[in-house]
């Protein structure tokens, strides 16, 4: 490839880095033509992961990566006297809240990396998740226009454009691909994002304009475009909202009807379609696609209802991934009714056919009642609900979570009574993430050790490989270059955060690390609560020997969640107050970073000493985070929740810092738990708690501090006071982490050695294991 002559030619030094990173896109993307082509017709077989989110990030670096071309590009620039991380600069594609979002980003990589025929299907928004900024302590957020320099990684297609109805209009869906590549070879696979288009006859409307209303006259197109215009910048309450549901059936419908009109062109009938294809449901997001499919099957194929369902159970599955009550998705029929009005009839029908095969099974009408896919909200409601998760079960062959214990609660407690209807339905696929983002991209030092040990570097599509450097973990002298890499690491974290959020952090402090969402469930109060309970400590001398530490925050809170922001600010004034405390801030210090994403990720997870997993057990479906840390060399502070549970059985659990009380008795705990008698008992908690109303630090009389106490004593909202067990949690929480402190001060060897059997360990986290197993036992590809 000529990328040196092409930025020699384009005289790379004036060029601002968007620009270069254009012109070496387009470079590859010319390159990699002919496969990508080949590989959308190479299969019979195929299957087709539809998610409302994908968490894409940077895409440059990977896709260099990837085919192999990152020394030879990084040398053409050299050559050109052009610096290769400046285009550190270029937006991540960031369509996606958190988890479930890198999740669908990670299997994409993983299925062309494995030779799978997987395509993913999303939309295209114009604003990917909001961008994060701190101004006096409190979350600001700003719009993420990530394609205002273009987008050098995406192909329109106009030609395979869809017209969609809804009962109130009409729009066009235009398909732009990008190409995921996973590694060098023949299989490159595609995301096809939909973009929301007025028809052409509708893009404009002369006669308004001649009236002079010039606004209305392009009012047709707005409110098309509204369709794909923002992501739900929300991952955890459903709200029921019109512009939402559109969203839904916008993807999911032109998805379905691609995935017909190419299976036809191949020369098929529809009753052959299970033959062909598999449609994974990413959450209950997608799940209209499956009154479309059976609406089409009947109105356009002559199909009837029960032969269209038959054919919609053996195409699709479903994935589960959060019990949160309040995330499953239940849409108010008469929504439903107004904006899609054969779908509507369609899930009636659903519901019939579902109601009469309970009757068969002989189960009482108030049993029946109590499972109805299209029911009444309660007795003393007038609103009727559609539940997705419901219509999902129902219409498909497999259902799964996405850890051990994430499926097990499933199956025992929030769908159990679907479990024992359809049990050979319910699977468990436990999540993983791709080792190409996230370690051979983001710790090529690290990488380079492991490919030295182990003769090559082909463990990055083999991760079980890594098992085999266990032996070495009492050789000192790979152990001490581990952690010269880990200290690097921190030190290029360090830099970073200096010049983006100019705080000054110490490299030989331990770093440890939260990021994730902003969630009540995930704790990040606990952790600030635990970090004055060392504040005082240290101040009022009972806590000596503390070793230094840096606790570095990353969270984005969705903008609605009062009481998550509350928590931020919470957090930065307690970093405030640390650093103006010369007595204390030697000892520790506090960083929230601002607009945490996946490339911010990836300098965070291989500089941690500490990884903060510290849900409340049986809350966390799985967590990925988790397992970026583990990979990367870091030892797992956290509960015995989602996949923490898997980390700390494949790396032992003398290997990690497993605190708090344990999912299977929380329930039993909850109903006599006092958090009020917890404060009367224990003066340091009091003390501690006691910060969000005594005027230690200040919420600029918001009042989101009050409240916060308030939830946790006499329960806001939740009617539970303390619902996450925050108080009941501290004590082994604070114990755990006073261990690692000490142990890390005083038997720094035995500390790296853990962190090295964790990263030896991580085998079973690749995506490439979870890929694997979904294409065997749900796709059968
Ligand atoms: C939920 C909702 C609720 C309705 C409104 C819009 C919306 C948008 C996103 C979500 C996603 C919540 C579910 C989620 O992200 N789950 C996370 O999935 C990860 C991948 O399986 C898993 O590791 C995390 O534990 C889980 O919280």
């Amino acid at each position: 490839m000529n990328i040196t002559d092409m930025l020699m030619h384009k005289n790379a030094k004036n060029l601002p880095p968007h620009e270069i990173h254009k012109t070496l896109s387009e470079a590859v993307m010319g390159e990699i033509a002919v496969d990508w082509r080949k590989s959308a017709v190479k299969y019979n077989r195929r299957a087709f992961y539809f998610s409302m989110e994908f968490l894409m990030g940077r895409a440059v670096y990977n896709n260099l990566l990837c085919l192999g071309l990152t020394d030879d590009i990084k040398k053409a620039f050299f050559d050109a006297g052009e610096d290769f991380t400046a285009m550190e600069d270029i937006e991540d594609a960031a369509l996606g809240n958190g988890g479930l979002g890198r999740l669908a980003a990670c299997f994409l990589d993983s299925a062309a990396a494995g030779g799978y025929p997987l395509d993913g299907y999303g939309i295209r928004y114009k604003y990917g998740l909001f961008k994060q900024s701190f101004e006096n302590g409190f979350q600001k957020e700003a719009p993420d226009d990530w394609t205002r320099h273009g987008d050098p990684w995406s192909v329109r297609r106009e030609e395979d454009a869809v017209l969609l109805e809804y009962g109130d209009m009409k729009v066009r869906a235009i398909p732009y691909d990008m190409p995921i590549i996973g590694r060098k070879n023949e299989n490159i696979r595609t995301l096809r994002l939909w973009q929301a288009e007025a028809l052409r006859e509708n893009e404009f409307c002369f006669e308004a304009f001649d009236r002079g209303e010039y606004l209305r006259a392009s009012e047709n197109a707005v409110s098309a475009e509204n369709i794909s215009r923002c992501l739900y910048p929300n991952d955890s309450t459903h709200e029921g909202l019109k512009l939402r549901l559109r969203q839904e059936y916008f993807f999911s419908a032109a998805s379905v009807r691609d995935i017909i009109k190419k299976h036809k062109q191949n020369g098929k009938t529809m009753q052959e379609l299970p033959d062909y294809v598999s449609i994974q449901l990413n959450d209950t997001h997608p799940v209209v696609a499956i009154p479309e499919l059976i609406r089409l099957l009947i109105d356009d194929e002559g199909f009837d209802f029960s032969e269209a369902l038959n054919v919609s159970r053996k195409v699709f599955n479903y994935t589960n991934h959060t019990i949160m009550a309040e995330a499953l998705e239940k849409w108010d029929i008469e929504l439903v009714r107004e904006i899609l009005p054969r779908i509507y009839e369609v899930c009636l029908q659903i519901n019939e056919a579902f109601i009469g095969d309970m009757y068969i099974r002989g189960l009482s009408a108030e049993k029946i009642n109590s499972l109805r896919i299209v029911s009444r909200e309660s007795s003393h409601s007038s609103r009727t609900l559609l539940h997705m998760a419901r219509m999902a079960i129902y219409c498909t062959s497999a259902v799964n979570g996405v850890a051990e214990l994430h499926t097990e609660i499933l199956k025992t407690d929030v769908l159990n009574e679907w479990y024992e209807l359809y049990p050979e339905k319910f699977q468990n696929k436990t999540n993983g993430i791709t080792p190409r983002r996230w370690i051979a991209l983001c710790n090529p030092a690290l990488s380079g050790q492991i490919s030295e040990l182990l003769g090559d570097g082909e463990w990055i599509y083999d991760l079980d490989r890594l098992k085999s450097l266990k032996k070495h973990a009492d050789d000192s002298a790979v152990i001490s270059r581990f952690a010269a890499i880990k200290r690097e690491n921190k030190k290029t974290l360090a830099d970073y955060i200096k010049t983006h959020e100019g705080i000054l952090v110490n490299p030989d402090s331990i770093f440890d690390i939260q990021i994730k969402r902003l969630h009540e469930y995930k704790r990040q109060l606990l952790n600030a609560f635990s970090i004055l309970y060392f504040y005082f400590g240290i101040k009022e001398g009972r806590l000596k020997d503390f070793y230094p530490t840096t606790f570095i925050f990353g969270a984005k809170s969705a903008p609605a969640y009062t009481r998550a922001k509350g928590i931020i600010k919470y957090i930065n004034e307690i970093a405030a107050l640390i650093e103006n405390d010369k007595t204390v801030r030697e000892y520790m210090k506090v960083v929230f970073v601002q607009n945490y994403n996946v490339s911010y990720a990836e300098k965070l997870v291989v500089a941690a000493d500490i990884s903060e997993q510290i849900s409340t057990a049986g809350t966390e479906a799985s967590g990925t985070g988790n397992m970026k840390f583990m990979l990367n060399g870091t030892v797992t502070l956290g509960t015995l929740d989602g996949a923490n549970i898997e980390i700390a059985e494949e790396a032992g659990a003398e290997n990690n810092y497993i605190f708090g009380a344990v999912s299977k008795d929380l329930k039993e705990i909850m109903k006599s738990y006092e958090p009020r008698k917890i404060l009367s008992e224990d003066p340091l908690i009091f003390r501690v708690l006691h910060t969000l109303i005594d005027g230690t630090v200040s919420d600029g009389g918001t009042g989101l501090f009050r409240e916060l106490y308030f939830a946790l004593t006499d329960g806001a909202s939740w009617h539970v006071p303390d619902h996450y067990y925050v108080l009941g949690d501290f004590n082994s929480y604070v114990k755990a982490k006073l261990q690692i402190n000490a142990d890390y001060r005083d038997k720094r060897d035995e500390f790296y050695k853990k962190c090295w059997l964790n990263m030896a360990s991580a085998g079973k986290f690749s995506s490439d294991r979870t890929i694997k197993d979904y294409a065997d036992n749900i796709w059968k590809l």
